[in-house]
């Protein structure tokens, strides 16, 4: 602790010297939670079975390193080892199909709030929020890839049920908690290949959304949000749930839109799309990944695309606009490591945003200094980042940079192992 602090003192001066008060920043930064996707631990199988596996949906997860999270008493276990090595205070982002079914079946039409009570306790007890997601995908009606956009009424309508029970569950956890649950809604509806019912399948899809978002919650224990996609692994040339689809319905209907990084062309900016959208919704909802070459869903690192789009949360002044999410599940490497290093590369990012010397370089903008605006974001990347976020985790009792591998290694021998 004594050099993390003496390193930290230092970095402080450097900051200081830019204008920053970077003990402040860190209090901004403590307040910001990140809403951790319960599906990393398990590669998204949900609890609707012991040792439940992903099946379809147009997403994919590779790997069988050992230690999966087979039941929601493992699930809680690592979440809370997860918990004890990311600073600050975070959410827990819930699929529908991981409720707490005690060994009954229970279809996806049928799920109700008792079957999250279990897991509201444990919010409480761990101190976090929590925030939902209906799940349209592994399951038998989704099997020929459409859901609510399916031209079959009663396959409709099943799915029209679990949103529907979705959001009367989030608002019931929101209440429950004293705090806003976000609901975000995804389908995996699409197909193949050339398709010629575009037009039907949306406009089904339109209908199919607005019976499921008729019902009135209080705004302050439900938000919604939609989330487009590009393509899926089988649905590589249409997808009713286009981006351009829910932009449209997410305006129209004063909800949030949910943008995942993975969902665009990889040449796509997603940073840029932050102060477009703002202008016509209130919120956005971000699903923070690593696509590599396509929407592969790797684990969050420190890289250019994360750290330019928490610039332009930052610099759109749209830190209470925007909601973390992460979305990433690799199964191939230790999961609790694959969530501690993703969440913290998310915090970095976002504090290598509230670090940057915004009054300088916005005057240098105003004063068309282009060059001068350059160099300094030049020389920022450079500053001891590092020092202050290693300062961060000591502050909040969490280990500093690299010592969290050594405990996640013994975790790895004395729990996951074991499994
Ligand atoms: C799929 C979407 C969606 C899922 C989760 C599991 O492409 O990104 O958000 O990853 O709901
Ligand atoms: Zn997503």
């Amino acid at each position: 602790m004594d050099k993390v602090y003496q390193y930290y003192q230092s970095a402080k001066d450097r900051y200081a010297a830019w204008g920053i008060d970077t003990d402040q920043v860190l209090q901004l930064l403590a307040e910001k939670p990140f809403s951790i996707h319960c599906w990393q631990g398990d590669d998204v199988g949900g609890f609707e079975k012991d040792n439940a596996v992903l099946e379809g949906g147009g997403i994919l997860v590779s790997g069988n390193y050992p230690g999966k999270a087979r039941n929601i008493a493992e699930l809680h276990q690592d979440l809370e080892k997860v918990l004890s090595l990311v600073p600050g205070k975070h959410r827990i982002s819930l699929h529908a199909s991981y409720g707490d079914f005690q060994g009954n079946f229970k279809d996806r039409d049928q799920i109700t709030p008792r079957d999250f009570q279990s897991w509201i306790e444990w919010a409480k007890e761990n101190h976090c929020g929590l925030d939902f997601n209906s799940t349209f995908f592994s399951h038998p009606k989704a099997d020929d890839g459409f859901t609510l956009s399916h031209p079959d009424r009663d396959i409709r309508e099943f799915w029209i049920e679990h949103g529907k029970r979705c959001r009367e569950i989030s608002a019931h956890i929101g209440k429950n908690l004293q705090d806003k649950c976000v609901h975000n809604l995804w389908i995996p509806d699409g197909s193949k290949d050339i398709t010629l019912n575009r037009f039907k399948h949306r406009e089904i899809l339109l209908q199919s959304l607005n019976e499921i978002f008729n019902t009135m919650y209080p705004k302050e224990f439900l938000f919604d949000t939609v989330e487009g996609k590009l393509f899926g692994i089988g649905s590589e040339s249409f997808t009713s749930g286009s981006y351009d689809f829910y932009l449209g319905y997410a305006i129209k209907n004063q909800i949030g839109i949910c943008l995942d990084i993975g969902h665009f062309h990889p040449t796509e900016s997603v940073a840029d799309k932050i102060s477009a959208v703002l202008q016509f919704v209130d919120k956005i909802l971000l699903h923070i990944t690593r696509g590599i070459h396509w929407d592969s869903d790797h684990v969050v690192i420190l890289n250019d695309p994360l750290l330019e789009l928490m610039q332009e949360v930052v610099w759109a002044d749209a830190l209470n606009r925007v909601y973390f999410g992460l979305d990433y599940f690799d199964a191939s490497i230790n999961r609790v490591g694959a969530y501690v290093i993703g969440i913290r590369a998310a915090q970095k990012a976002l504090l290598a945003a509230m670090l940057s010397p915004v009054v300088q370089l916005r005057t240098y903008e105003r004063e068309r200094k282009n060059f001068e605006r350059l160099a300094l974001l030049e020389e920022a990347k450079t500053m001891p980042l590092g020092d202050v976020w290693n300062y961060f985790c000591a502050l909040h009792e969490v280990p500093p940079a690299e010592k969290y591998i050594g405990e996640i290694q013994q975790y790895e021998k004395q729990v996951l192992i074991k499994r």
